[in-house]
Order: C-alpha cells, then sequence, then structure tokens
C-alpha cells in the first residue's frame, strides 16, 4: 500500500521529519512517501500561507493519482484543501487536524490542543467545530513559537509544549492533540512527562488512512466529492486546468 504524505510546506528537513514519525508506525506492507510540494510557502501559520499551499497539495495529489497511490495525508494543522484533494483522489484523503481530533475524542470525554502561534488558534477552533468536536474541545494554547523554530534547540520548544499541554489538562481535558505537524517527533516524550495521553495527527492519521485503504473504504464520489469539470484556468492555474482528469 502507499500513502503519500504531503506536507503542504515546503521546508525538506520538516518533510523528512514527519515522513520518519509515519514511517515509525505504518505496516510492514505500507510505503509512506512524504513529499513537499514544489510551491508555496516555507510554513504555514496564517491564513494567507494556508490559501497558497494548496495548489502544491492539490499538485501532489494529482502526480500521486497517476502514480497509484492509495491514500493521501495532508499534514498541516489546518487541513489545507481536504475537500478539494478528496475531489481529485480515488482513496481516502485525511488532515492530521481531522485525524487526530477523532483520536484524540476516543481516549477520554474532552480534549485540548496545543498549537504554535496565536493566530493559528482560530483556525483550530473552527476545525473543531466543523468535524464535531467544539464542545468536546475545552481548551486550545499556543506556544508561541513559530513552526520553523520548532526544532531550534533555542526556542526550547519541548518546555514550552509541555507547559502549555499543563495548561490544558488544568482547564480539564482528558487528552492533548498537537497542534502542528512540526511537533510530531515530541509526541511520546511529552505525553511520558505530563502523564497524559498526547496525540500526534501524523501518525494518528497515517494509521487511520492504511485503516481505510485495508476496509476497502474511500470518498464517496456520488455527489459534493465528485470529480471537479474540467474547465479553462488562466495565468498561475493554467496547469491545473487538466490536473485530476490527466491522472
Ligand atoms: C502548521 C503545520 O502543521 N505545518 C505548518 O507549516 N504549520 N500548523 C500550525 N499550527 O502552525
Amino acid at each position: 500500500m502507499r500513502i503519500r504524505l504531503i506536507n503542504p510546506n515546503t521546508t525538506q528537513s520538516m518533510t523528512d521529519a514527519i515522513g520518519r514519525c509515519a514511517s515509525d508506525v505504518a505496516g510492514p506492507l505500507t510505503l509512506v512517501e512524504a513529499v513537499s510540494p514544489s510551491m508555496g510557502p516555507a510554513s504555514i501559520e496564517s491564513h494567507y500561507e494556508e490559501a497558497l499551499a494548496v495548489p502544491g497539495i492539490l499538485e501532489q495529489v494529482a502526480l500521486g493519482e497517476s502514480e497509484g497511490v492509495d491514500a493521501y495525508v495532508v499534514a498541516c494543522f489546518g487541513d489545507p484543501g481536504l475537500d478539494a484533494a478528496r475531489e481529485l483522489a480515488h482513496g481516502p484523503v485525511l488532515g492530521i487536524a481531522e485525524a487526530g481530533m477523532h483520536a484524540a475524542a476516543m481516549l477520554g470525554r474532552t480534549f485540548g490542543i496545543v498549537t504554535t502561534l496565536e493566530r493559528t488558534t482560530g483556525r483550530a477552533r473552527e476545525l473543531a467545530h466543523r468535524y464535531g468536536f467544539g464542545d468536546v474541545c475545552v481548551a486550545i494554547r499556543a506556544c508561541e513559537i513559530p513552526v520553523l523554530a520548532l526544532d531550534d534547540p533555542r526556542s526550547d520548544a519541548y518546555g514550552r509544549v509541555v507547559a502549555e499541554c499543563r495548561a490544558v489538562l488544568d482547564a480539564g481535558a482528558d487528552a492533548v492533540l498537537l497542534g502542528c505537524a512540526g511537533m510530531a517527533d515530541l509526541c511520546h516524550r511529552v505525553s511520558d512527562e505530563i502523564g497524559a495521553p498526547v496525540v500526534d495527527g501524523v501518525s494518528s492519521a497515517t494509521v487511520f488512512a492504511e485503516s481505510l485503504v485495508r476496509l476497502r473504504l474511500a470518498t464517496g464520489k456520488r455527489g459534493e466529492y465528485a470529480p471537479p469539470p474540467v474547465k479553462a484556468m488562466t495565468g498561475l492555474m493554467a496547469g491545473f486546468e487538466r490536473a485530476w482528469a490527466d491522472a
């Protein structure tokens, strides 16, 4: 089975890191292909960057379709382009916020989220409502470390994420969900430190995508998620006219 793990930002070191986290949990017969788009922002922590990341994500899905990929994970916590990717792909497409929230909701009555910058908490709250976890998600906290500083030892990401996870538990959460793919490798250490379940959306989405393929389940294609019509596109988007149709 081939799962394409799309890091929607273009930072290769982060793509490699999340690829290792996903491969660690994938089954022996699963190939996790961690990829970065050919275009887009170096990291995503604003609505603007999220919007500009979407063409690169769709490019990777269209390529994956032509290569026989079985399922996709969109590995940015805003779940950018998830609906559009579902229209292009035959197999399941999972977002890490969506998968992580489902996992966290199965570990207690409530969960909380620890994300990067305060400005990303609105999107996390919006997604919690979208996925039906508005009341289950009792706290969303920011560690105020930008995505690309998470692996810089000077940022003390570990210490600051632990502190915010504790605040989330104090707010009544049974489980904590890490709100950035760049935090994936902190997951087990933080969980041991705070004595509560800590969910990483990257590994959760990978295992869920694998399970859906094994169950022979994929996106329903009869309505909203049917392939988009082929139509003229201009300027920078010209190459997207038949992206899915040629796949
Ligand atoms: C993210 C993420 O997961 N990847 C990225 O570039 N930005 N999320 C976040 N909350 O900052």
